[in-house]
């Protein structure tokens, strides 16, 4: 079935909001056959994640997603068949106002963030009634295991991902297009929030006992990264060596040649929802630095996450990866906790391949999305 969709997505801050949008607009194009127009009221940080999309213009069509600039003043526009609304934005009242007048009515979803939570499946695909208007919005919302909204994660995406970790050359080539040695040393990708528990791990690695490159991202948690090496401050191409240790500060790349870094590298740090989906299926080793929310609401999404993960795991190996998660959530300068964590790195290698493998039999985000929006035309 063909469907038409319009995405609604609002960056409140920083690249997830856009870069899962832009993801599951992609694959609604290309491996579904949808039309889509994504509704987007900020194209200069999606143009950082996808150069080929132009700030400037208003109406545009990159990899034949229809691309809107969605300003206050909301151009009347037909509604589609679907209509998401991405991570708690509302679409404008005169587009539901046209929702509501057009018969048959679009399937209205609201796009949730992920959660490994139990409330996930008791709520994912729940109905709600709009106050006034004649127009009931479903619960869409991303988690892991059945009765869920699924895990991003397209066959296009994982065919291309097996394909490079099993090539040597092409990932060769990719070091050489990113301007970086291509040694024995261990690899670690590093995109965070501002985190005090940096110069902890960077003190870690200085005393790894074999090389390590830290390629971090260039953004908020450069100032930290400095502070660990003692420098003033760190731009992107950058590069600083002590002992064990080379920081190179790699500029903010387009969304695919990221995927690629994520692929390459032996570990992974990843922060906020997208990086930290794109790095479990990479399949190498992982700490995740969870968006920070009200009241502390990241602590039980990291434990439940961590509870479907460590599951298999040796009891010292889990007991070292737990401490180490906490510590970089919690932000505390702990080098000791990075030592304990890195001797147990074979175990997590073995440990998060086999994860990587089990995501691929969940469900697939954008086919549940799919589903669900045929089931209910
Ligand atoms: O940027 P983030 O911190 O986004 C966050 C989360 O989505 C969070 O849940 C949300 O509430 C908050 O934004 C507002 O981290 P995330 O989710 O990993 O998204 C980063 C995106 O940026 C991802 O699509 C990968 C992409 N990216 C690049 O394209 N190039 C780069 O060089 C890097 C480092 C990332």
């Amino acid at each position: 079935m063909r469907l038409s969709w319009d995405i609604f997505c609002s960056v409140v801050d920083n690249y997830g909001d856009i870069g899962i949008c832009w993801r599951i607009a992609r694959e609604l194009v290309g491996e579904h056959g949808q039309q889509v127009r994504l509704w987007v009221d900020d194209l200069e940080t999606f143009h950082r994640i996808c150069p080929e999309v132009d700030p400037w213009k208003e109406n545009q069509a990159v990899d034949e997603v229809e691309i809107r600039r969605w300003s206050k003043a909301m151009p009347q526009a037909q509604p589609a068949d679907v209509v998401v609304e991405a991570f708690a934005c509302r679409a404008p009242e005169s587009h539901l106002q046209a929702m509501a007048a057009r018969d048959p009515k679009p399937v209205w979803l609201n796009l949730e963030y992920f959660s490994a939570e139990a409330w996930v499946s008791e709520n994912h695909g729940l109905g709600s009634p709009h106050p006034r208007l004649p127009l009931t919005q479903y619960f869409f919302i991303p988690g892991i295991g059945p009765d869920t909204g699924g895990l991003l994660g397209s066959p296009a995406e994982l065919k291309a991902l097996a394909a490079f970790q099993a090539d040597a050359a092409a990932r060769q080539a990719f070091w050489a297009e990113c301007g970086l040695a291509q040694d024995e040393a261990l690899r670690i990708s590093l995109f965070a929030y501002d985190n005090p528990a940096i110069p902890g791990l960077i003190e870690a690695l200085k005393h790894a006992g074999r090389p390590v490159r830290l390629l971090a991202s260039e953004g908020k948690s450069l100032g930290q990264v400095a502070a660990g090496l003692g420098a003033a401050a760190l731009k992107a191409g950058e590069s600083r060596s002590e002992g064990d240790l080379t920081v190179q500060v790699l500029p903010f790349m387009p969304q695919e040649r990221y995927d690629r870094l994520l692929w390459a590298c032996d570990i992974n740090f990843v922060r906020g929802e997208d990086s930290f989906i794109r790095a479990q299926h990479a399949g190498r080793p992982l700490v995740w630095q969870a968006y920070v929310q009200e009241g502390g609401a990241q602590w039980p999404k990291i434990e439940a996450f961590l509870g479907h993960y460590v599951a298999g795991l040796s009891a010292p190996a889990e007991a070292a990866l737990r401490e180490a998660w906490r510590v970089w959530n919690a932000g505390e300068n702990r080098p000791e906790a990075w030592i304990e964590w890195l001797a147990h790195l074979p175990e997590y290698e073995a440990h998060t391949r086999a994860w990587a493998g089990k995501l691929q039999a969940w469900p697939n985000l954008v086919e549940e999305l799919a589903k669900f929006a045929f089931s209910k035309v």
